[in-house]
């Protein structure tokens, strides 16, 4: 079986290669140039990959790569995937995001072999933006007010009072969820005019230790890890309430960790088990949408405790600056995802949780950042 997949030097993309490569595919990863090496995530594995250049805003260079590797199935991880950064550059982010995924998907219709590939598109719960069902408008309604569904951990059953499932109408918030959007719809208009084989996954945010720093978690354990590098080198007790945006230490200085809103819930998983529903959606004989995440709330505050606690600072108040540079023009502020169907149809559920997921990650960014040993600034 042969896999292409875009966006495989990404997070996602490397996991997905992984997993692939285990499976005995043969793997196609298609990367953009740039000035910079972007292999990285994927150098462990890149003997068992054949890479090849290209663009998902470029369809000729698209239709070339589908056409001439024939891949049974096609994933498209490649995105502008940074929410913020679409508020800055929102047609950027609509040609790569929601552009880019019309540019496969005619590849495919007008290629030869159309009814053999099987096609996945990396949806987002950001699709959903301000919206949820609550227990006034959900389909399992409860005598008390509350939703009763599915624990999807099989522990029994969770109330749930605001949540997203795939029946939730979406309402983005931001140039990236309304990108997303277009290409979801663009995957179901393709799939019922064509019949092309393509599935949507709508996952909520997943985070690893490869994840991209500038999002919040990564951002969070790799300061975590810079931090307690510096700190055990300190002689003294360190100073974190005389300066406002620096701890101090005997005449060393180190920058606070900078961030906008601590008060947004997301639904945070790890990104090795999400490729595996990535994988499970395209082996069903019919494709279809399904909502991925771990059915937990958490807000960026309970991230920051866990993180913390994990290298047992119990009061982060003075290590952090709200600074309002990292607020959005539109902010998500609930995302609980509900897994249940993917649960039912395609037997995946999460095995990594909330607390595992933070110690993961600052146990690898502690360690990296001692390998790494930066350069401590001095006053
Ligand atoms: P990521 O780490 O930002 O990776 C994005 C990938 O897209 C990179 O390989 C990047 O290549 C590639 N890319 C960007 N622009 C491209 C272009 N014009 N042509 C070809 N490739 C391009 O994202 P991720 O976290 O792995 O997420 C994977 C996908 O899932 C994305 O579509 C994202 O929007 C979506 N998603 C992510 C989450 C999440 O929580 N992680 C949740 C829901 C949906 P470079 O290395 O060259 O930059
Ligand atoms: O923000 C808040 C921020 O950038 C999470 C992407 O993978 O998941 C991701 O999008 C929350 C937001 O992820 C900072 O305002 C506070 O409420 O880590 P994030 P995201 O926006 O949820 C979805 C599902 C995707 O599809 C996307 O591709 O954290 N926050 N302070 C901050 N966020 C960032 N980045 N930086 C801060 O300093």
């Amino acid at each position: 079986m042969k896999v292409v997949i875009f966006g495989i030097t990404g997070q996602d993309g490397s996991y997905l290669a992984e997993l692939l490569v285990k499976k005995g595919y043969e793997v196609i990863g298609v990367t953009r140039r740039v000035s910079v090496n972007t292999l990285s995530r994927i150098e462990h594995i890149l003997p068992q990959l054949t890479i090849v250049e290209g663009d998902i805003t470029d369809g000729f260079n698209i239709s070339k790569i589908i056409e001439s590797h024939e891949p049974d199935e096609v994933y498209n991880l490649a995105a502008q995937s940074h929410v913020g950064t679409s508020f800055k550059q929102p047609s950027l982010t609509w040609d790569i995001t929601g552009a880019g995924v019309l540019n496969i998907l005619e590849a495919i219709r007008y290629s030869s072999r159309k009814d053999q590939i099987r096609f996945y598109q990396a949806s987002s719960s950001e699709m959903f933006g301000k919206n949820y069902t609550t227990s006034e408008n959900a389909s399992l309604m409860m005598s008390d007010d509350k939703v009763v569904v599915d624990d999807p951990t099989g522990k029994g059953f969770y109330e749930y009072k605001k949540y997203q499932d795939e029946n939730t109408p979406f309402i983005p918030q931001s140039p990236y969820g309304i990108a997303k959007l277009a290409a979801h719809h663009l995957v179901r208009n393709y799939r019922e005019s064509y019949g092309i084989h393509g599935s949507c996954g709508i996952l909520f945010n997943h985070e690893s230790e490869r994840r991209g720093e500038q999002f919040v978690t990564r951002k969070i354990t790799k300061w975590i890890g810079e931090f307690v590098l510096w700190s055990n080198q300190s002689s003294m007790d360190i100073d974190t309430t005389s300066d406002p945006d620096f701890i101090l230490d005997n005449g060393r200085k180190f920058p606070k960790l900078r961030l906008g809103n601590l008060d947004a819930r997301r639904d945070w998983g790890h990104a090795a088990d999400y490729v595996e529903a990535m994988w499970l959606m395209l082996q069903q004989d019919e494709p279809d949408d399904y909502v991925v995440a771990t059915g937990e709330t958490r807000s960026v505050r309970e991230f920051l405790d866990a993180s913390f606690s994990f290298v047992e600072v119990d009061d982060w108040s003075n290590l952090v600056v709200i600074d309002p540079e990292f607020y959005r023009a539109a902010e998500v502020e609930y995302l609980l995802g509900i897994p249940t169907k993917a649960k039912r149809k395609l037997g995946w559920s999460p095995r990594i949780d909330f607390k595992s997921l933070a110690e993961r990650m600052v146990a690898y960014d502690v360690k990296e950042a001692g390998l790494q040993r930066p350069s401590i600034q001095t006053v």
